[in-house]
């Protein structure tokens, strides 16, 4: 048993009482077992999967750290004293091995986001593991089988909202994609260390934006009006409504604000694989690079048959790969912060040039956008054609007024997370509706599973589900075990936007 997380797993006191009150709260006797995290089953069908034998060992310190952002100094949470933290990259049949080291004053995890591993390892305390104590140590080991563009986080309360982040890239050793260089981009909404902390911003998001306040604004073009660290009338078109609930004094491209921004350089002529990711907490982005269109060729890791757009939208948690050819000069890549007035920048820097300002807004901004529903899944990806065997409905409920964000009218209860489980079988078709019943939008997110949107849709782990919509997307049930489901708005989903698809054993 090579695994040292076991011992922290067994050792916690935590961890046993947890999984306690997961098999105790099983909604009654008449109730089927429910897989465990810790089960055979979970196990062997990890040793199922294609495999390199190779073993690749990383170390990662989570810290109390002083950051340079901009010219600030702000003290904040991050993986050492990187923002983002130092990227991770395997070749698909890898084992990743990497030690956490928890330096932080509080209990924290690492989240794998997109990649299907085994359920031990997912990161989720009350649900897969004990959080994992200050000052302790806990190792993730797991077969990551499938390449694509990932992230990692924790999934402690709003700590995704601080600079605990990194992008987790898995090469393909049989990559069908002709490249030569690839710029990887993270896109994150900023306000940790700033006047405020994501816990307070989450005290005063509890306490509700009072009734009929905060709703379709934005009208009469006033943009939105911040309320302490809330924001009223964010308003985009392209969400349906209301974008956020969130004032962040900052929009990050890898850890940089624009009046400071990273710089890519590369040839003219260079077929450039831009891999953006959203790590925000409450921000959507949309994403162009001034005087290219841009090809979008994978989302959520996953390929896509090809589509030319001017410009790409992401909400929080999702990926898209996209492929430019680099012209002659200096580009702003551009993030729009969704409905909120401010953009993130990056430079793409191939020859001499002055370099534009921090408020740039090049015009492909308001070019052509498709959706995620408008893709259509690569034929190497797309689900064999199969009717379901279980249907789920998950009903999106609450709203901003009483900020009750919740499944089907229920809130998560971390002391009993299987009151809010769909229950499945080893070996399913699943089809999930997400109904979204709120009138606000939500990028909702499945772990260890990639769902297909619609008949031939694009494969997402994370989708963008907007007010009185309601999308059909299946997956099939073939990683057993307990998986979170739930809205990547940091604040929703703590105060109980979440669920599990629970393994029946
Ligand atoms: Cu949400």
């Amino acid at each position: 048993m090579p695994n040292i997380s076991r011992r922290t797993f067994i050792g916690g006191g935590t961890a046993l009482s947890g999984l306690g009150l997961l098999s105790a709260c099983g909604r009654g006797d008449a109730s089927p077992t429910l897989v465990k995290p810790t089960d055979d089953i979970v196990g062997a069908v990890e040793k199922k999967r294609p495999s390199t034998g190779r073993e690749r060992k990383f170390s990662l310190s989570a810290v109390e750290s002083d950051l340079d952002i901009g010219g600030r100094s702000v003290r904040t949470w991050s993986l050492g004293d990187a923002l983002p933290g130092e990227e991770l990259r395997l070749t698909a049949g890898d084992t990743l091995n990497a030690t956490l080291d928890n330096r932080l004053p509080e209990a924290t995890s690492i989240h794998w986001h997109g990649l299907a591993v085994r359920n031990d390892m997912d990161g989720v305390p009350h649900v897969t593991q004990a959080a994992v104590p200050a000052g302790e140590q806990f190792t993730y080991r797991f077969t990551a089988d499938t390449p694509g563009t990932y992230w990692f986080h924790p999934h402690v309360g709003t700590q995704l909202d601080r600079g605990l982040y990194a992008p987790l890239i898995v090469d393909d050793p049989r990559e069908p994609l002709s490249y030569d260089e690839e710029w990887v981009v993270m896109l994150d909404d900023w306000l940790d260390g700033i006047d405020t902390t994501p816990d307070k911003v989450l005290a005063q998001a509890r306490k509700g934006m009072g009734h009929d306040e905060g709703h379709g604004g934005g009208e009469g073009g006033s943009g939105p009006m911040r309320m302490g660290p809330m924001l009223m009338g964010a308003s985009s078109d392209l969400l349906g409504g209301d974008a956020g609930d969130v004032f962040y004094p900052m929009h990050l491209v890898n850890g940089r604000p624009a009046n400071d921004p990273h710089t890519f350089s590369a040839k003219p002529g260079t077929r450039l694989r831009i891999r953006l990711i959203n790590a925000g907490g409450d921000t959507a982005y949309r994403v162009a690079l001034g005087g290219h269109r841009m090809t979008i060729t994978h989302t959520d890791g996953f390929p896509v048959e090809h589509r030319e757009v001017d410009a790409v939208l992401l909400g929080m948690g999702e990926r898209y790969d996209v492929l430019v050819t680099v012209k002659d000069g200096v580009f702003p890549l551009v993030a729009l912060a969704e409905g909120k007035s401010a953009t993130a920048l990056a430079l793409l820097r191939s020859g001499s040039g002055e370099a534009p300002g921090p408020d740039v807004r090049p015009d492909s901004l308001d070019g052509e956008i498709v959706n995620a529903t408008d893709l259509v899944a690569d034929a190497s990806v797309r689900l064999d054609d199969r009717d379901p065997d279980v249907r789920h409905t998950i009903k999106l409920t609450g709203g901003m007024a009483d900020y009750d964000w919740a499944i089907n009218g229920r809130a998560f209860d971390r002391d009993a997370p299987t009151k809010n489980a769909f229950e499945i079988r080893q070996g399913q078709r699943v089809r999930v509706a997400f109904t979204n019943s709120t009138d606000m939008w939500h990028p909702l997110h499945l772990h260890g599973h990639t769902f297909q949107v619609g008949p031939d849709g694009p494969r997402k782990d994370t989708l963008i589900v907007l007010p009185g919509q309601s999308l059909e997307c299946d997956f099939d049930s073939a990683n057993p075990g307990r998986w979170l489901v739930h809205c990547h708005n940091v604040y929703h989903g703590e105060v109980g936007m979440m669920g599990l698809f629970a393994y029946t054993a």
